[in-house]
């Protein structure tokens, strides 16, 4: 699952004196985005686990509802590695404007390289939690927005707001 980026979550807060202006792809980033392999037909299969949204990613041509209790399904073909940004395109309660989606495409090889690097991150939890640094959460961390779409198949996706 993906969730928007922590700086622009943090950049949004009431109060923050961050200027929006200043982080990059503000509310268009998640921190875990979808990776896909170029060249190859991906299906996606949508669900939501609370209300309806919409998984929306312009570039990939098509723009599907995320129903809870239903399973709705779409494909496409990425031919260009490289980032694609979206939105949920449904309005769904009052973190709506927080749910980007991004899609990163990469050559075959790489995508490769990257699922074997996910896979043995898995196998192997603690190797990645002594080299990752700790960030401790506290409960004065603002909340994160959540991440609403469920996808099966591929690790992550990502939460929302709109691109031009
Ligand atoms: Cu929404």
């Amino acid at each position: 699952m993906s969730s928007l980026a922590r700086n622009a979550d943090e950049a949004r807060q009431v109060g923050s004196g961050i200027d929006p202006n200043s982080v990059e792809n503000y509310l268009l980033d998640v921190d875990h985005p979808l990776v896909i392999p170029t060249g190859i037909k991906i299906r996606f299969v949508i669900t939501a686990d609370d209300v309806i949204h919409s998984w929306w990613v312009p570039s990939l041509g098509w723009k599907q509802d995320a129903i809870p209790g239903f399973i709705n399904e779409a494909w496409t073909q990425v031919d260009q590695p490289g980032t694609y940004r979206g939105q949920c395109a449904e309005l769904c309660g009052k973190d709506h404007g927080f749910m980007p989606i991004v899609v990163v495409a990469k050559p075959r090889a790489e995508f490769d390289a990257w699922m074997a690097e996910q896979k043995a991150a898995k196998a192997n939890p603690e190797a990645v939690a002594q080299s990752a640094p700790v960030v401790p959460v506290t409960k004065a961390d603002p909340p994160i927005a959540p991440a609403h779409f469920r996808f099966t198949g591929e690790p992550s996706h990502g939460s929302p707001r709109r691109s031009r």
